[in-house]
């Protein structure tokens, strides 16, 4: 009889239940494994359909927890079929005697929270009620197949398939007349099989998919030779990889490349026949639409060159969506099947259904007949095995309701409000972005060590905090933002089920990246998690990711590069380490043109470079001021921002090179920057440029300048000024800010980088002059409109913080931009950083404004 009170509940005997049964069973704790089929393997259970295989290889799509099975277990093919997967699983829940503990055919139907008892009481199909402490979904993510929004499904008399709920035993087309309706991978997978048998097949395609050969065969060579000669270091780079799979990231920009070498590497990874691999070949076609369009040409060309009907290799080329931004497939000749005579695709934009009838399909002006219809037309991804269970957690809450606008969790692994519940690579994890083989162990064995961490030290809940939550929220949100994911309506933003909410379920950041945040979490105390027992509490509350990603992506790649701190070098070094680090940018976009000339400064000439719009002028004009802690830097260095100014805010930057430290100190850079400033509102018609409407722009020091001249301006009689932009500004040499301190250490510009600066600049009694630390000038009054952008990861964010409120109480006008998540450097790096470029929008715009 079994236990009707146990410590934990596993639903489901997929490769993810039938892990963390072993490893329940191995840690003690009492538990009852539930299953809905009839045999373990889950997805490879229920996924029968003719075709079905896994698009992973077989190195790395196995469990690597009981190395005996490496030697026990000797996979066909590199890409296995279903049967062999099931095979698999059989053979590991026979090893491990799993059977025995496993319940088949037993539904759960609901799970209730009991705040007094602090246990779940789970409800099953058998009419039985369990009472656990913890509560783990192990149901898959793709296991709710998705009712088929058709009219007159329910008419059909002949045979209707669903391949998500294969017939054990197999189907026989022989002779039949077939639909196939949905070309995702499952369909793409089976409808070579079908074509085989069938007298007729017509697929009815909504969306052509992208698809590359599966070039099934022996395993990759390459992948099993590392295995056999280090297989430890293998899996733990699969660990901390973006997919799963070990991969070199690439570093080549699909933009820096031409057609034809672009297309020569996509060919290449082509040719491995991985499809992680031809993903991977480019760095940015997962965040840059252009870049994605040299992947979907390719892409394109490939099904041009094998089916034959120029129409219908078109109407199967994806135009709408880029590439992997809906789930890409592997497919055993395809695309061929479209050349076979019997064999006709139905373009449903062009034909769309108006029913299904008792014997076949009206579509288009067309009614046809068949004998067989199948449906590959895909799943409640994610969400639906979770939310289709009646699961109430406190206050009688169901997370069908609290996930009504989008499922809120903490890592992907817990919700607040329901103590206890576990998903196993639930909404917010990897998930179906990865290798699900390496994701589902790492939350088996994250699940695993918690149990035993809260036993240990007598803990009866564990619950995240709606702070932790909210922040892994604007997270994943943040990671999505950055790519173009969310342009393409995929089931992995939940478009594929009416009504769903839109948002992008699982979590893009990288299986490596959330690994590391999940560590993070639990060597800090469970930070974001509230543990509990009684009046004994334990709360680390906070974020685990605050930085946005692609800039927290670039702080770890510097950080691997060992660089010598900037303030141990001369200046001339610092100088020559700054130019090689800028030859390695982007350029920025195109303008109209770029000049360079020679300016009157306050002590000699000084060099500028013009950047002009490609819109006819005469233009408004900003004179630029840059970065470079008043010691490196020149009219040149900041050459991407001021691209992207001058393109996005159609103004002519004029960025002059003003005199630097330590050679000419304080004030050197203040009195060139209004000389600059008065010789280009004397100059600007000749320029091209509109004296009366003219702005200072700068960042850093270079912003600290702009917003000296700005005053020097107010002060000596003009040039009146239409604006100021400031961004990341230095305003106070004369004390130190907490940000100094706070954000000190990590993030490019230090504390002791900043004061190395200063001490070449000023000396402490010049920092409290106004020219040098502009807060303190003795009034704000009367100066510019002003766009101010400050960092939430900047050591001068406090500074320039302070400066915009300062501003706003002396009557300026102020837009105050707090840019979260970013560092001082961050924005400035166009084409680099994705997350930077809503902020340069919003600087380009109040450009803009000041002139209007
Ligand atoms: O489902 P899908 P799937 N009328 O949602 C169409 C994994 N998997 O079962 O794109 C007409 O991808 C729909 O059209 P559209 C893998 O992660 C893995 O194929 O919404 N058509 C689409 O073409 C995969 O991504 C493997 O416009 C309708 C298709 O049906 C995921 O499972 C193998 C329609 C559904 O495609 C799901 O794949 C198989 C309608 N009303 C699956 N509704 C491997 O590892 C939907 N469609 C190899």
């Amino acid at each position: 009889m079994a236990q009707s009170d146990v410590d934990v509940v596993v639903v489901g005997a997929g490769f993810a239940g039938m892990y963390l049964l072993h490893e329940l069973r191995k840690t003690g704790f009492s538990y009852r494994v539930l299953e809905a089929g009839d045999d373990v393997g889950g997805t490879w259970y229920w996924n029968r359909y003719p075709g079905a295989r896994c698009d992973v290889s077989t190195t790395d799509y196995q469990y690597t927890w009981d190395p005996e099975l490496h030697e026990q277990w000797q996979w066909s093919e590199k890409h296995a079929a279903q049967p062999e997967i099931l095979r698999y699983a059989q053979f590991v829940a026979k090893k491990h005697d799993l059977y025995s503990d496993i319940e088949f055919k037993v539904r759960v139907n609901g799970a209730q929270w009991n705040e007094k008892t602090k246990r779940w009481s789970i409800h099953t199909s058998t009419g039985e009620k369990i009472s656990c402490q913890h509560y783990v979904m192990a149901t898959g993510c793709l296991s709710v197949p998705k009712e088929p929004d058709i009219a007159g499904t329910e008419k059909f008399t002949g045979n209707v398939y669903v391949t998500g709920r294969w017939p054990h035993e197999g189907v026989d087309f022989t002779g039949k007349r077939v639909a196939v309706i949905g070309t995702g991978s499952s369909g793409i997978q089976s409808i070579p099989h079908i074509a085989d048998q069938a007298k007729e097949l017509v697929v009815f395609q909504r969306t052509p998919n992208f698809s590359m050969p599966a070039f099934n065969g022996p395993a990759p060579q390459y992948r099993v030779e590392r295995l056999k000669a280090d297989r430890a270091t293998y899996e733990r780079e699969a660990r901390y990889s973006g997919t799963g799979v070990p991969m070199e990231d690439s570093t080549v920009s699909a933009l820096s490349v031409t057609q034809e070498e672009a297309f020569a590497m996509l060919e290449a990874a082509w040719q491995k026949g991985e499809l992680l691999s031809l993903g991977n070949t480019f760095m940015d076609s997962a965040i840059n639409r252009k870049a994605n369009d040299v992947v979907a040409e390719f892409m394109r060309m490939k099904v041009r060159s094998v089916v034959k009907d120029p129409e219908v290799a078109e109407l199967l080329s994806p135009y709408k969506h880029g590439y992997g931004t809906k789930r890409p497939c592997m497919d055993t000749g395809y695309f061929e099947t479209f050349n076979k005579p019997h064999v006709r695709l139905v373009d449903l934009n062009a034909q769309p259904i108006r029913s299904i009838t008792e014997t076949g399909i009206d579509f288009g002006n067309e009614s046809k007949d068949f004998d067989a219809i199948v449906y590959a037309t895909g799943f409640d991804a994610m969400t639906g095995a979770i939310v289709n269970v009646d699961i109430a957690g406190k206050d009688g809450v169901t997370l069908k309701d609290k996930w009504e606008n989008g499922p809120l969790t903490y890592l992907g692994l817990t919700s607040v409000g329901f103590p206890n519940l576990y998903m196993i690579t639930g909404p917010g994890s990897p998930s179906v972005l990865s290798n699900m083989m390496v994701s589902i162990e790492q939350h088996v064995d994250w699940i695993r060590d918690t149990l035993v961490h809260m036993r240990d030290n007598g803990f009866e809940t564990i619950e995240p905090t709606p702070l932790a939550e909210e922040g892994w929220r604007v997270h994943c949100t943040d990671c999505a933002d950055i790519t173009i994911f969310q342009e393409a309506n995929s089931w992995y933003m939940g478009a594929n089920v009416p009504g769903k909410p839109r948002v992008m379920f699982p979590y893009i950041g990288g299986v490596g990246r959330y690994r590391m945040a999940c560590e993070e979490v639990v060597a800090k105390g469970y930070l974001g998690f509230e543990l509990a027992s009684g009046a004994k509490k334990q709360c680390n509350d906070g974020l685990v990711r605050e930085v946005q990603p692609d800039v927290d992506m670039v702080l770890d790649f510097i950080s691997t590069l060992n660089l010598p701190a900037m303030e141990t070098m001369s200046p001339a070094e610092a100088r020559a380490f700054s130019e090689a680090s800028s030859a390695m940018r982007p350029s920025g976009p195109e303008v109209g043109e770029i000049t360079d000339g020679v300016l009157q400064g306050a002590d000699g000439n000084l060099e500028y470079r013009l950047y002009r719009p490609a819109t006819p002028g005469p233009h408004p004009i900003a004179v630029y001021f840059h970065g470079g802690g008043w010691v490196f830097g020149s009219h040149t260095s900041d050459d991407p921002l001021c691209r992207d100014l001058c393109a996005q805010s159609n103004t002519l930057i004029v960025s002059v090179n003003y005199r630097h430290a330590p050679e000419a100190p304080f004030p050197a850079a203040a009195e060139d920057g209004f000389a600059a400033l008065k010789w280009v509102h004397k100059n600007a018609a000749a320029l091209g440029g509109i004296p009366e409407k003219i702005a200072v722009a700068g960042w850093s020091a270079g912003g600290n300048v702009a917003a000296v001249t700005a005053q020097m301006a107010r002060d000596k009689g003009g040039p009146q000024l239409s604006g100021q932009l400031l961004l990341c500004p230095v305003t106070d040499g004369s004390q130190q800010h907490a940000s100094h301190r706070e954000n000190g250490e990590r993030f490019i510009l230090t504390k002791s980088l900043m004061e190395w600066f200063w001490d070449h600049y000023a000396t402490p009694e010049q920092r409290k002059n106004p020219q040098a630390s502009p807060l303190l000038a003795a009034s704000l009054a009367e100066l510019p409109p002003t766009m101010l952008v400050t960092c939430q990861f900047d050591p001068l964010r406090d500074e320039g913080n302070a400066y915009a409120r300062a501003l706003m109480q002396a009557g300026v006008e102020v837009e105050h931009v707090e840019a979260r998540g970013h560092i001082h450097t961050s924005i400035t790096m166009v084409d680099m950083l994705p997350s930077g470029a809503p902020h340069r929008r919003e600087m380009a715009q109040a450009l803009k404004g000041f002139f209007n």
